[in-house]
């Protein structure tokens, strides 16, 4: 079967890899070379004369077919309903949730093109696999237009109980679309508890288990633990430890003798960076004896920055950085580095593992990847420690990171000095528990285990069990 994928952003592949291409982007496009296949979604260009003609581009045996949006939609579709109303809601903030019913209309009319062209481009024994909430009532619009084919999406963000997602308008509308899809992937088992919740109680489906029935369909909602290249990145760590890159080399001759703390975010108020910049900061007064000798380097590269919260969090952190240091800061230390920049992967593996301590503390997070990052770079010899929100994914397979509460700055600069302190035995320990879970649940294993479930394979559900 060809497999066809859709995202919002799809990045034509060139020589000149981008700093950021990460490993999902890599994952899907290796299950598109093996099984030759299309790849389709928005440019990330905006361009006038609605609507904009579909560009295909030819790589190997996989096609990449892209769309520019005007204005118009990216304002609507993508900042206005994807990112101002459903990114908070389904992160819990109902405090920062915008809706504007215009925005709402703009990305129903993003995926009815959306749909449209790909309707044109599907042979009828493709496997289609839709990616993220942008995207959501996609699988109803080519349902619509005659679409029999096996189609699949995956929620990379976490999905909220019932009582959340009913505050949004038009939520039951928006949530029925959800069973137009044939499997529904999840992080984890309480986010697809969550939609099954939702699907029952607010559009009138029936459930058994896993599986939901809405008129004449049957959707399977499961979770799916995304996870990373492991063996790649811990490669990739232990080669920049050895060749110490210019960032790491300057980093070591900056910090001397002094421990690493390490975050590193899209700079994204789901992530908890300023309440983790005021837990670094009551860890340091605290704990005075502990002052010059430990550092937190935030990594934090701009993310969104047309969406007025994500410009008030910029403002913010600097505000809060900048305080503390004044506070806390000597002559000869700077407490916390706030690098508002995106480093090469490579730069980021050695970072990792050059930090005693990984802080990892989102409000909220659909899984995490940095968590798992920040495991498979450590040294096995010697290996730092991971601080874990229990609001992230991650932490549902991660339990021997120290777990915290990140609205507890109390509970958080405990644990960064537990963490400092912990014996190299335990260190160890948790460090090997840790790796195998990561490893055994890898970036290769969630696309098979995806499009095992997809294509309907049997077997699919026993394996999963880990
Ligand atoms: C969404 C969900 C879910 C960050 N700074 C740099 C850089 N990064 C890379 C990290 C990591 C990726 O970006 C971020 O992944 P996360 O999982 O932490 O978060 P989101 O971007 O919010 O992703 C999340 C994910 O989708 C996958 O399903 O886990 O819950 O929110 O790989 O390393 N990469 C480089 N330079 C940087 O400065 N090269």
């Amino acid at each position: 079967m060809r497999l066809v994928i859709v995202s919002n952003r799809v990045t034509i592949p060139d020589r000149h890899e981008k700093v950021m291409a990460g490993g999902l982007a890599v994952a899907l496009r290796e299950a598109l070379e093996q099984r030759g296949g299309l790849w389709f979604g928005w440019s990330g260009a905006v361009s006038e004369g609605a609507p904009a003609p579909v560009r295909q581009v030819e790589h190997g045996n996989v096609t990449y077919a892209v769309t520019d949006l005007s204005e118009a939609e990216r304002q609507s579709y993508y900042l206005g309903f994807s990112n101002r109303a459903l990114w908070p809601l389904m992160h819990y903030r109902l405090g920062l949730t915008e809706f504007q019913r215009s925005d709402y209309m703009g990305y129903l009319g993003v995926n009815r093109r959306f749909a449209r062209a790909l309707a044109g481009l599907i042979k009828p024994d493709d496997m289609i696999w839709i990616h993220d909430y942008h995207l959501i009532p996609l699988a109803a619009e080519l349902r619509r237009r005659g679409v029999t084919n096996r189609i699949g999406y995956f929620h990379h963000i976490p999905w909220p109980a019932a009582e959340i997602m009913g505050v949004l308008p038009f939520s039951a509308t928006l949530i029925r679309t959800m069973a137009a899809y044939d499997l529904v992937g999840m992080q984890t088992e309480v986010d697809a508890r969550n939609l099954i919740d939702g699907l029952v109680s607010l559009c009138g489906a029936r459930s058994d288990g896993r599986r939901v029935r809405l008129g004449p369909r049957e959707t399977t909602v499961r979770a799916f633990p995304i996870g990373i290249d492991v063996e790649g990145f811990r490669r990739l760590a232990a080669a920049s430890a050895r060749q110490a890159t210019t960032p790491l080399r300057a980093t070591r001759e900056s910090l001397g003798q002094r421990k690493l703390v390490i975050g590193v975010d899209r700079l994204d108020y789901s992530k908890g960076i300023v309440q983790r910049l005021e837990a670094f900061g009551e860890f340091l007064r605290d704990h005075p004896e502990e002052r010059g000798r430990v550092s937190l380097l935030q990594i934090a590269p701009p993310s969104r920055s047309d969406v007025p919260e994500y410009a008030d969090l910029d403002r913010q952190s600097d505000e809060v950085a900048g305080r503390l240091n004044a506070q806390l800061g000597e002559f000869d230390w700077t407490p916390i580095r706030v690098v508002k920049k995106a480093y090469s992967r490579k730069a980021l593996a050695g970072f990792y593992r050059r930090a005693q301590v990984g802080l990892v503390t989102p409000m909220r997070d659909g899984m995490n990847l940095v968590a798992k990052e920040y495991i498979a770079a450590q040294d096995p010899a010697d290996p730092g420690v991971l601080v874990l929100s229990r609001f992230a994914g991650a932490a549902q397979q991660m339990s021997e990171a120290l777990i915290v509460n990140p609205f507890d700055s109390h509970e958080v600069a405990e644990a960064i000095r537990t963490a400092l302190a912990m014996p190299k035995t335990e260190r160890i320990r948790r460090f090997e528990k840790l790796y195998a879970i990561i490893a055994a649940t890898d970036i290769d294993w969630w696309t098979r285990q995806y499009l095992l479930a997809l294509s309907g394979e049997a077997g699919a559900a026993e394996a999963l069990a880990v």
